[in-house]
C-alpha cells in the first residue's frame, strides 16, 4: 500500500474519500490507522486494506467482508488434502484435494486428475504432512506448494495461481516420504524429501530379514519438471528435513542409528544424528556420471553412508531420536528437536564447510543445546532472535532466546527461556508467519495440537485436533484462538497475502486440461461452442458446453455397455460462476470452473433414462440446469 502523501496532487479525484469521513463508522480502526502513519486522503480500497490491517493488528478479528492478512496452507494429514486457512480469522477458505478423492470437484474421478496422479491414479488415500511453498532467494515466490504423502511415498505440487494440484510423483526405491522442504536459495530448483522407513534393497522379497540389506534414502526432486533428480543412500531412518540459506546444504533428522530392523532395536542409542548433505558435491558427482542405480529405476543414486566416507554427507550426533529440524530465518542455525531428549541442538551453519573440509569434528558445529522441557518436536522463529519450540509431553510452547542459549552453552549464567505457554493439548508442529523464510515477521504463531480433549463440544469417541493461534507480536505469547480441525494438520505455513496472486478464471490454454483439448482437436470439435457426440466402436465422447443456466445439450443417446466420456467446457467468464456435471447412478461428479474444460469417463452399464445435472449452485435456474442420458438396450 502506498502512503497517499507520495501521490501527486493532481491525482485527486472523486473516488478519493477523506479519512475523516470514515471516522464515525469505524473510529477504533481509524485511530489505529492514524497510528500506522496514514494521513490525508485514501482511495476506498486503500482505506479498506488499512482498516482490515489495523483490525487484524489490534483485535485479531477479521470482520465480515474483510480480508485476512495471511494465507495459511495447512496439511490435511491422513485426510490427504491441503486446506487454505485465512489467518488471523482462522476461517477455512478452501480445500485442495491432493492424495484423497473429492466428491465436489471430482478430484480422483476426472480424466484430468487421473492423468496428474499418473501411476498412482488408483490409490484413493494418502497421508499429507508437510506443505511448503517455493522460494526465490529465501522469500516465498507464490508459485507452488509442495506436499508429501507418507502413506504411498508420493510428492505432489499445487499450482498457487489456480490452487489445484498439477503434478504428482511416486518416489522410487524408498518407502514413506516424510520430511519435505524446498531449496530456499538461489531459488527452489529442488524439493528435498526423506524416505523414512528402511527397506531391503532391492525390495523384491529376497532379503526380508537381513539387516545388512536394509537402507533408506534422501530424495531430491526437480521442482519444475517434478521428476527425480537424484537419491542419496543414508544410515538410519530419516525423519524431517530443512535447507539452508546458501543453497549448498540440506539436513535431515535421523533416528535408528542402531540400524535396527524391529521397532525396539531402533530406540536403544542415546544419540542419533543430524545428517547434513552437501548438495553441490552431490550435484557435481551426478553430473560427472559417478552414480549407481537401483533395479529398473534410472534415478542416479550416490552412497552417503558413513562407511562410504564420501563428501556427500556428515553425521552430527544429537540426542535421542531427533524429530523436527528448522533453519533460523537469519540463515545462521539449524535447530534439531530432541523428541526423546528435553533438549534441542543448535548447529552453526557457517561451520559446515569446515566440517566437510575435515578441519573440525562433527560436534564442533554444535553451539548450543538448551534444555526446554519434555518432548520438543518442532521450532519456529519470529525474526527477532526468539525461537518457539513445541513440547509435546508438557503440552507447552517454550519461547527461548537463541543467542542466550548459545551463551549458556559457553558457560555463561543466563536464563534463555523467556516464557512457557500452555497449549491444548500435545502440540506437534508449530509455525510463525513467514517464519521459514528471510521475511519472518513475528506476528502470529500456530500450535497444531494433536488432542482437543475438553476444548470443544464432544463429538463422540473421535475428537477434532486443535489448531491454536497465538499472538507473538508483543513481549509475551498470547493465546487468541482455538480452531478445531479434522484429521490431521501436521504442519502448515503462513504466507503474507501480498505473495500470492490467484487467477480469477481459468485460461483456455491451461496445461491442466491441455490433453483433453488436444483430443477434442483430433475429434474435430471446437470446445468453445460445439455440442457433439462422437462414437468410435463402443467408445462415445460427448462434448458439451455450459453457460448459466444451461448445458449445451439437453439429452444424448448411448448404447448399453458403451464407455462414455463426457467433456464439459464452461463458457462463462464471470468470476465465481462454477458449474458442475454429475450423472445420477453412475458415481460421476466434477467441477467445471469458468473457462475450464473437465472430462470424466464411465460405463453405461444400465439401460434406461439417467438425468445429469449441475451440482454447483450457479444461477436462479440452477435446478433447471440438467438433461437426460438415454441408454438404449443395443
Ligand atoms: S511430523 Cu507430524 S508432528 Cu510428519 Cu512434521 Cu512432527
Ligand atoms: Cu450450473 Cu448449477
Amino acid at each position: 500500500m502506498k502512503d497517499s502523501k507520495d501521490k501527486p496532487e493532481n491525482e485527486e479525484n472523486k473516488s478519493k474519500v477523506s479519512r475523516r469521513g470514515f471516522l464515525g463508522a469505524s473510529a477504533a480502526s481509524a485511530a489505529t490507522i492514524a497510528g500506522l502513519g496514514f494521513s490525508g486522503v485514501m482511495t476506498p480500497t486503500e482505506f479498506a486494506e488499512a482498516a482490515s490491517k489495523a483490525r487484524a493488528n489490534s483485535h485479531h478479528t477479521v470482520g465480515p467482508g474483510e480480508l485476512d492478512e495471511y494465507y495459511g496452507f495447512w496439511s490435511g494429514g491422513h485426510s490427504g488434502e491441503v486446506r487454505i486457512i485465512g489467518v488471523p480469522s482462522m476461517r477455512e477458505l478452501m480445500r485442495i484435494p491432493v492424495f484423497n478423492i473429492d466428491s465436489a470437484t471430482g478430484w480422483g474421478l476426472t480424466n484430468e486428475s487421473k492423468l496428474i496422479k499418473g501411476d498412482s491414479a488408483d490409490i484413493l488415500c494418502g497421508d499429507a504432512h508437510h506443505p511448503h511453498m517455493s522460494m526465490t532467494d529465501g522469500h516465498y515466490d507464490g508459485k507452488y506448494v509442495f506436499i508429501n504423502d507418507k502413506l504411498n511415498t508420493r510428492v505432489a505440487r499445487i499450482r498457487c495461481d489456480v490452487m489445484k494440484t498439477d503434478k504428482m510423483l511416486t518416489v522410487p526405491n524408498v518407502q514413506a516420504i516424510h520430511g519435505l522442504r524446498v531449496q530456499k536459495v538461489p531459488h527452489t530448483k529442488y524439493v528435498y524429501c526423506n524416505g523414512e522407513f528402511r527397506i531391503p534393497q532391492p525390495n523384491d522379497g529376497r532379503d526380508l530379514n537381513d539387516p545388512t540389506k536394509y537402507f533408506t534414502m534422501f530424495n531430491v526432486i526437480d521442482a519444475e519438471s517434478m521428476e527425480m533428480a537424484f537419491q542419496v543412500i543414508v544410515d538410519g531412518n530419516l525423519d524431517n528435513t530443512d535447507a539452508d540459506y546458501t543453497g549448498r546444504f540440506a539436513a535431515s533428522t535421523c533416528y535408528n542409528s542402531e540400524e535396527g530392523v524391529t521397532l525396539a532395536e531402533t530406540m536403544r542409542n542415546e544419540r542419533d544424528w543430524l545428517v547434513v548433505y552437501d548438495i553441490h558435491a552431490i550435484e557435481k558427482a551426478v553430473k560427472a556420471g559417478k552414480f549407481t542405480t537401483i533395479g529398473d529405476s534410472k534415478v542416479p543414486v550416490v552412497d552417503g553412508r558413513k562407511k562410504a566416507k564420501s563428501q556427500f554427507t556428515r553425521y552430527i550426533p544429537v540426542p535421542k531420536s531427533p524429530h523436527g529440524i528448522n533453519t533460523s530465518p537469519d540463515g545462521k542455525y539449524f535447530v534439531a528437536n530432541g523428541k526423546l531428549s528435553p533438549t534441542v541442538t543448535i548447529i552453526e551453519i557457517d561451520k559446515l564447510s569446515a566440517l566437510f573440509a575435515g578441519k573440525i569434528k562433527e560436534r564442533d558445529t554444535v553451539v548450543g543445546e538448551p534444555e526446554l522441557g519434555l518432548g520438543p518436536l518442532h521450532t519456529a522463529f519470529d525474526g527477532r532472535g526468539n525461537a518457539y519450540t513445541t513440547l509435546f509431553i508438557d503440552s507447552q510452547i517454550a519461547k527461548w532466546s537463541v543467542e542466550d542459549a548459545i551463551r549458556s552453552y559457553k558457560g555463561e549464567k543466563v536464563n534463555y527461556i523467556k516464557q512457557k505457554l500452555d497449549v491444548h493439548y500435545q502440540p506437534g508442529h508449530n509455525h510463525t508467519t513467514m517464519g521459514e523464510t528471510r521475511d519472518a515477521d513475528g506476528k502470529y504463531l500456530i500450535s497444531l495440537c494433536k488432542f482437543s480433549k475438553d476444548r470443544f463440544l464432544s463429538t463422540g469417541p473421535l475428537k477434532p485436533e486443535n489448531d491454536q493461534l497465538i499472538d507473538i507480536s508483543g513481549s509475551e505469547m498470547k493465546l487468541i484462538h482455538d480452531g478445531p480441525t479434522f484429521a490431521e494438520p501436521h504442519d502448515c505455513m503462513m504466507v503474507h497475502r501480498s505473495k500470492v496472486k490467484p487467477k480469477k478464471i481459468w485460461t483456455r490454454d491451461d496445461p491442466i486440461f491441455a490433453e483433453t483439448v488436444k483430443q477434442a482437436k483430433k475429434d474435430g470439435v471446437t470446445l468453445e461452442g460445439e455440442n457433439k457426440v462422437i462414437r468410435k466402436g463402443n467408445k462415445v465422447r460427448v462434448y458439451m458446453t455450459s453457460i448459466a443456466p444451461n448445458f449445451g445439450m439437453s439429452e444424448f443417446n448411448v448404447k448399453l455397455g458403451d464407455e462414455v466420456t463426457v467433456i464439459v467446457t464452461n463458457l462463462d467468464r464471470v468470476e465465481d460462476v462454477t458449474h458442475g456435471f454429475v450423472m445420477t447412478q453412475h458415481g460421476v461428479s466434477m467441477e467445471v470452473g469458468p473457462q475450464q474444460t473437465s472430462s470424466i469417463t464411465f460405463k453405461a452399464d444400465k439401460p434406461g433414462v439417467f438425468w445429469f445435472y449441475c451440482h454447483w449452485f450457479c444461477h436462479a435456474l440452477h435446478m433447471e440446469m440438467r438433461g437426460r442420458m438415454l441408454v438404449e438396450k443395443s
